[in-house]
């Protein structure tokens, strides 16, 4: 349903995600201001998160890539496990290259399972279920567009076959650790024994090669950063003026955090709706999180939240992991 808003102009404009009004300004009202990166994948981020995923210095990409192009048999294998019929089913599945190395295997090898991509893009679920037949013909495709867990509900009520959960390309980065683990904790309430997930997770490694990811000499991670500032000017009627915006990234390699931040170049005022939000010169708006983890930090987060883990598969510079955990 959607819901009028008067702009800054005195205008009224119908914003269809009140959801993201609402985020918007709780955020930004908070002190200190921040930003859910859960916004960041309209139309336009997700084609800059594609850019950013062919960048140089973005390398979760290439490593997960390089997993499983050696590995593809003994993951598919693993996920195979005794034969029968299973849902593969994706969380926050983008363009699903990275799988689709699997999912191929899986159909050559006459695996008998259903792909379920789940996404909070609607861009991205109607991209995979117009794409993949092409690509991939006679696989059977159910994208299901929202929340991961309200779409895991969902997914169980189309069918009681076994599940194996896929949520990669580091997506669990982007939740600090004790949300992770509540993630964690959740999702296995969601499958019962038999049921495993394949999760890829961004290890620690040198802390230069870290910050160079997320403030690529491009600026490709400055644009996607400041693309929310203008989804909320386009969807909101927000009056962010983005060159007043500069992007600030950092990496603790005590605590694994990498953090984005938009720091604003002068104090200035920005309406958003009815809501007048000030910023002061270097103010900051805390924009996302992409921790990262040792294995055992890994398996002790699947123990935590009841899963048992098992296999383990890294790239060859051991910068990315991607492990199995049994339900
Ligand atoms: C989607 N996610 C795992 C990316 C990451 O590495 O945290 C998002 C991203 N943000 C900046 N660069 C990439």
């Amino acid at each position: 349903a959607s819901q009028v808003l008067t702009k800054a102009t005195g205008e009224t404009t119908s914003i269809t995600d009140l959801q993201f009004y609402k985020d918007t300004i709780a955020g930004l009202t908070a002190s200190p201001k921040y930003l859910n990166s859960k916004y960041f994948y309209d139309a336009h981020g997700d084609k800059l998160f594609q850019d950013l995923m062919n960048c140089e210095e973005y390398y979760p990409t290439n490593c997960e890539m390089e997993i499983f192009t050696n590995q593809t048999a003994d993951i598919c294998e693993a996920l195979i496990g005794n034969g029968d019929a299973f849902d593969l089913i994706e969380l926050g599945a983008g363009d699903a290259t990275k799988s689709t190395k699997l999912l191929k295997y899986l159909m050559d090898n006459k695996a008998d399972f259903s792909y379920l991509p789940i996404d909070i893009s609607e861009n991205v679920i109607s991209y995979l279920n117009m794409t993949l037949p092409v690509i991939l013909p006679g696989i059977d495709i159910t994208g299901l567009n929202g929340d991961y867990f309200d779409m895991l509900k969902k997914a169980a009520d189309i069918s009681d076959k076994r599940k194996v959960v896929m949520f990669l390309g580091s997506n669990i980065g982007n939740m600090p650790v004790a949300d992770a683990e509540q993630f964690c904790n959740e999702l296995r309430k969601h499958l019962s024994p038999g049921d495993m997930v394949l999760i890829g997770v961004d290890l620690k490694k040198n802390p230069a090669t870290v910050l160079a990811a997320y403030n690529d000499k491009e600026g490709i991670t400055k644009r996607f950063n400041l693309n929310l500032l203008e989804r909320m000017n386009r969807e909101l009627g927000a009056t962010f003026d983005v060159n007043q915006f500069d992007h600030y990234a950092m990496y603790d390699p005590e605590t694994g955090a990498c953090k984005s931040y938009l720091i604003s170049g002068a104090a200035q005022d920005v309406k958003i709706g009815e809501e007048t939000i000030s910023f002061a010169k270097d103010e900051y708006i805390y924009m996302e999180i992409s921790q990262k983890y040792s294995v055992e930090q890994t398996d002790e987060m699947a123990r935590k939240s009841g899963f048992k883990p098992s296999t383990h598969f890294s790239d060859s510079k051991d910068w990315f992991l991607d492990a199995i955990w049994q339900a």
